[in-house]
């Protein structure tokens, strides 16, 4: 891939945007630093097309197993730099050889990010099934098989070099009167304290929460709250995971992440946008000015607690591609989410918490929107070009026929493991 001769067709405009920005913006001394340290794991459960219960559309030259999957998000970090870390999905991703493919990962420069259960489908050689869930099952013999699984991913992942677990449950219930609720969360909890005590001592246990699907009258671990409440009742290695698209619509998204934040109860993020359910669709595509409320709130916050930005939070997408090249949605949700966070950055707390203090909401507003105005690609572009990768890595994609070429070395109908 010739990224260089990319760059350097590019490189006269880039500078002419850049030097404008600074023209317009005192950038923050640190800035570029900070976006360079900024990397997003990319699921390995989204680099297939997705597709829902009414059709799925191939888009061809999808990664057959783990090591074209890793190939796959090493092409993306080549691409922008900031995709050095892959998250798998068990048992979609089982690793056969941990030191082989922790070796190929590192070759493509990519770290293992969380290592992600499923207890929301039963496999071919499963004794008990989770259809009426896992964690939460009236059955104790159902509640072990769903916790040894667990604690096998773990397994997995320390092989790995992964240092979090993340749990999602589809546990909940479809119909009125199906579900003790009380029962429901308690055995739940038992069963994450048995999770729990499985953690290595340096692990974090992130316990992911979603309103509604595939359950469609109540979900155990339903809210923020339902969530907050057990990672508390867990530990301190125990914390929430934001996965955006899991709210109730207008849910104040940025709100919950600044209290969860505070109470150092949030570990990390699935990214992705929405416009009625969890539609999983590219970060930004939807609601932008969210997605940097979002991260306003988070550099806020974790500089009011000392946290380093690129390391003390799980920074993930978790999308699925119905209509778009796999790649490229996923090299737009990266940009989308380094934009936010680059504006962020550029925030004036000072001024900011002095109109707040003096009740000047016009000026609160306008500190925020004219940052959400100004346009920073060219400085997320600079820490791509500074770290070696494209200054338009959709471009670059195109230009070098990508996708022809991995329909070419796998095939027009491959289909890969996953959602
Ligand atoms: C559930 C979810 C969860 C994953 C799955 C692939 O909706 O967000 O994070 O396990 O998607
Ligand atoms: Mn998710």
């Amino acid at each position: 891939m010739n990224i260089l001769n990319h760059n350097e067709a590019l490189l006269a405009q880039h500078t002419r945007r850049l030097d404008f920005l600074k023209s317009e913006v005192n950038l923050p001394a640190g800035i570029l630093q900070k976006l360079k340290d900024f990397q997003i794991a990319i699921p390995s459960w989204a680099l297939g097309t997705g597709g829902t219960r009414f059709g799925r559309f191939s888009g061809g030259g999808e990664p057959r197993n783990l090591e074209e999957k890793i190939a796959d998000v090493g092409l993306l970090h080549q691409l922008n730099q900031s995709s050095g870390a892959i998250s798998l999905h068990i048992p979609w991703d089982i690793p056969t050889d941990p030191a082989a493919i922790r070796a190929l990962a590192a070759q493509h420069g990519l770290a293992f990010d969380a290592v992600n259960s499923n207890t929301f489908q039963d496999q071919a050689d499963q004794a008990h099934s989770y259809k009426f869930g896992s964690l939460q099952h009236v059955s104790a013999a159902t509640r072990k098989q769903a916790i040894d699984h667990n604690i096998e991913v773990i397994k997995h992942g320390v092989e790995l070099g992964s240092k979090a677990l993340t749990v999602w449950l589809s546990d909940g219930s479809c119909f009125p009167g199906q579900l003790n609720f009380r029962k429901a969360y308690e055995r739940t909890v038992d069963s994450l304290r048995e999770i729990y005590a499985a953690l290595p001592a340096d692990w974090s246990l992130y316990l992911e929460y979603k309103a509604y699907e595939p359950n469609f009258y109540s979900t155990t671990v339903g809210d923020w709250g339902a969530s907050y409440s057990m990672v508390n009742k867990l530990g301190p290695q125990a914390k929430t995971l934001v996965d955006l698209g899991h709210h109730l619509p207008n849910a104040n998204i940025e709100q919950i992440v600044s209290i969860l934040l505070m109470e150092g109860k949030l570990g990390g993020f699935h990214f992705n946008d929405s416009k009625y359910g969890d539609d999983d669709l590219t970060a930004g595509s939807i609601k932008p000015y969210q997605l940097f409320l979002i991260f306003n709130e988070l550099v806020d916050g974790m500089d009011a607690k000392g946290m380093n930005h690129a390391k003390d939070l799980g920074w993930m997408i978790d999308a699925s591609h119905n209509v778009k090249d796999p790649l490229e949605d996923l090299l737009q949700s990266v940009e989308a989410i380094q934009i936010a966070y680059a504006q962020a950055l550029l925030v004036d707390r000072k001024a900011l918490e002095e109109a707040r203090e003096a009740n000047d909401v016009v000026r609160c507003q306008e500190i925020l929107q004219a940052v959400f105005r100004t346009d920073v690609r060219a400085l997320v572009a600079q820490a791509r070009l500074e770290l070696g990768g494209a200054l338009d890595p959709i471009a670059l994609f195109r230009q070098e026929k990508m996708r022809d070429q991995l329909i070419k070395a796998r095939g027009a109908k491959t289909v890969a493991t996953g959602l």
